[in-house]
């Protein structure tokens, strides 16, 4: 019988990437959706018909017992939340409560259907490299202390432990992937790597002449977001449940990441296309991100595939072409 897997978030990017893995690796896929049909989860359906979709929201515990219920799913990921950092400073209660809160939720629901069904469910929660914020050690891994530097950040590090407590308080198998930044040509337009390889897509075919950034020295350690969709899965088919590192070990300034992005255009001079406005810069920014994953190499097997270069690159390619098609009217 076919493996059933209910993933939150899954109009993201992640979850774009998660369903069409497990829907390779033969799983019935759910996904949940929050309020009334959108144009995404419109454009989501249309791409992935596959996906059964229930309606539910992290705030509404009824609504997630409903939807564990329906799935009956012997894997659920916990990709829902808000996620864009900058964000969070506006939204500071909001984000608590979905990206920090959602987590509980969702537990309670899973517990509350094992309890019931006697079927067993393994869990995955999304926390995040942020949690380790002005961190005190670098690389940052599994045992680094956290010290969150956003509301986002905070609420990521309750639902981390809150994975962890009901772990250790119930025995359920779940698991949480520490993940450094991970970007694809799905990626949202407000992260700073899709923002560049559209801005710079649309600076080639004349579209716009400038791309307005905040902190060019900031820097990430970012990966692609197909291979860290693998690790997710990888977690869950361990025996045990743990917390795992997921990262490339390498970091890159944002100046690095304009000098491929616009390389990939013929541009080797950008400073006349980037303008600086301090509306980007972050009340707090994190100190420097690089994660050790050893743990995930060792235990799961899994390594980052796609290089920072190449990802840089396929963006940009992806958005060069996207850009054109809907200059010519055809999207
Ligand atoms: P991040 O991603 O906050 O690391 O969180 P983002 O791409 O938003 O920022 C990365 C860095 O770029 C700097 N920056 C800008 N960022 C944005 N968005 N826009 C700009 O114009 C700009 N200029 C400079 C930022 O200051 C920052 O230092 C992502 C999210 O996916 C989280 O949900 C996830 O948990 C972490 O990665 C791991």
């Amino acid at each position: 019988m076919s493996k059933r897997a209910l993933i939150t978030g899954i109009t993201g990017q992640d979850g774009m990437y998660l369903a069409e893995l497990l829907h390779e690796k033969g799983y019935d896929v759910f996904g949940l959706v929050a309020g009334q049909n959108n144009l995404r989860t419109q454009l989501f359906t249309e791409s992935h018909p596959y996906v059964e979709m229930i309606s539910g929201n992290l705030l509404d515990l009824m609504s997630l017992i409903r939807a564990v219920a329906h799935a009956k799913p012997d894997e659920v990921y916990n990709l829902g939340a808000l996620s864009f950092v900058a964000s969070s400073w506006q939204n500071a209660r909001l984000t608590s409560d979905v990206t920090g809160g959602g987590v509980l939720n969702i537990l309670e629901a899973i517990h509350f259907f094992q309890d019931s069904s006697g079927q067993d469910v393994r869990f995955y929660q999304a926390s995040s490299s942020e949690m380790f914020g002005k961190a005190q050690q670098v690389p940052q891994a599994e045992s680094t202390p956290f010290w969150p530097r956003s509301p986002y950040g905070v609420a990521k590090v309750y639902g981390h432990y809150m994975t962890i407590n009901y772990r250790e308080s119930y025995g359920m198998h779940a698991s949480s992937g520490v993940l450094f930044n991970h970007e694809s040509p799905y990626r949202g337009t407000e992260f700073v790597t899709r923002k560049i390889s559209q801005s710079v897509a649309r600076i080639k075919l004349g579209l716009q002449n400038t791309v307005t950034l905040g902190n060019l020295d900031a820097q990430r350690d970012w990966g692609f977001a197909g291979d860290y969709a693998e690790a997710m899965w990888l977690m869950l088919q361990q025996d045990e449940a743990d917390d795992y590192v997921i990262a490339t070990g390498e970091t890159h300034s944002i100046r690095d990441l304009l000098d491929i992005a616009f390389d990939e255009i013929g541009v080797s001079e950008w400073h006349d296309h980037v303008d600086i406005n301090p509306a980007f810069v972050r009340p707090a920014e994190v100190s420097l991100l690089v994660g050790d994953s050893s743990k995930a190499r060792d235990k799961l097997g899994w390594r980052p595939k796609v290089g920072f270069d190449e990802l840089v690159r396929m963006m940009v390619r992806h958005d060069v072409d996207d850009q054109s098609k809907r200059a010519a009217g055809a999207l």
